[in-house]
């Protein structure tokens, strides 16, 4: 019988892992939130994946925080400003060896989780994978893509890997996995913000090339002084390559924001900003961009952090 994936967090990537799991016959049980949150899954009687327009129900046992069972797998699918409280309330339940995989998006979320829990494995991991909830516990998947996973400390790939083939999740493991964070973050900085200040698809920003251009320049800078050269290689190329592909959606940090939710800016654009005051750089545009965002973010009466 292989490990149990313990999936802290049943938002949409939490029910797509845990979905295609269940699906190939890979022990999953999801952790929520609370009895209240429990109850209400139960009422339910499992997750809903909606793949091709086709719905499928998943009933994936549930539990709570406090639930007694050791956990050994953790795939912690919560958002980034959420992570490090999400995994103190297991964190006494990680058995000696326990592995964390951690799906946030951006950068510090990840460094703060592995300083919390220094006995167990952390792998990090990057997704262009998309999905949305368009209901409780009901999650479409809207956007295929590929999941880097890798571990800054040890090269060596774990072997339930080959769980996540049998679940069909696209995957590769990467012996660079910062790079490609910092590359995520990077082309984040460069399109979301943007997209949220002048309302717009990500396509909307081609009428913004100079502005895009000058923080693409700032953001290669900053990678290069965190020792990212791989990161930031053709960096303004890339930009204008995503914008041009994905030029009819609008970004997370658009959506975000448009449903009135928190963003990730700190981990995203504050990360940045931050990372660059550390090495003393004067990255003027940058830190004019993330001031914008937040005083639009609290003119909008959203968190701006
Ligand atoms: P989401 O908001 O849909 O889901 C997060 C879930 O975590 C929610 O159901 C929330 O209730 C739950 N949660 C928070 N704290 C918890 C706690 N203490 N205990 C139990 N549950 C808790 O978020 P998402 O869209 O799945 O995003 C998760 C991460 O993945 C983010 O960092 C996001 O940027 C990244 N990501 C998302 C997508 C996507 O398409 N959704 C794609 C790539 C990366
Ligand atoms: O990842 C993205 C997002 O919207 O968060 C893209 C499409 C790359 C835009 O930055």
């Amino acid at each position: 019988m292989s490990t149990t994936w313990h999936v802290l967090g049943a938002g949409s990537l939490g029910t797509l892992w845990a979905t295609r799991l269940a699906r190939a016959a890979v022990p999953v049980r999801l952790i929520l939130r609370d009895t209240a949150r429990l109850q209400a899954y139960e009422t339910a009687g499992g997750l809903t994946l909606v793949e091709h327009g086709e719905a499928q129900h998943y009933p994936v046992p549930a539990e709570t925080p406090d639930s007694i069972e050791p956990i050994n797998r953790l795939l912690i699918a919560c958002k980034a400003y959420d992570a490090e409280k999400a995994v103190a309330q297991v964190a006494s339940r990680l058995a000696p060896g326990a592995e964390l995989i951690l799906l946030q998006n951006g950068l510090g979320s990840q460094d703060a989780v592995a300083a919390q829990v220094p006995q167990a494995r952390c792998i990090y991991a990057s997704s262009t994978e998309g999905a949305f909830r368009d209901g409780d516990w009901r999650v479409v998947f809207a956007g295929h893509g590929f999941t880097w996973l890798g571990d800054v400390g040890h090269p060596v790939a774990p072997i339930w890997l080959e769980d996540l083939s049998a679940a069909g999740i696209p995957h590769e493991w990467s012996t660079d996995i910062l790079t490609r964070l910092w590359r995520k973050l990077a082309l984040n900085c460069a399109i979301n913000p943007l997209t949220v200040l002048h309302d717009c698809r990500n396509g909307g920003l081609q009428e913004h090339h100079c502005e895009v251009a000058t923080l693409c320049g700032e953001l290669t800078e900053l990678l290069e002084r965190c020792g990212q050269p791989a990161a930031a290689e053709n960096l303004q190329q890339e930009v204008e390559r995503v914008i041009h592909a994905t030029a009819a959606n609008y970004s997370s940090m658009h959506q975000d924001v448009n449903n009135r939710r928190r963003t990730e800016i700190s981990y995203l654009l504050g990360y940045a900003c931050k990372a660059s005051d550390r090495h003393k750089l004067n990255l003027p545009h940058l830190n004019q961009l993330q001031q914008r965002l937040v005083t639009h973010l609290k003119r909008l009466g959203l968190p701006s952090d």
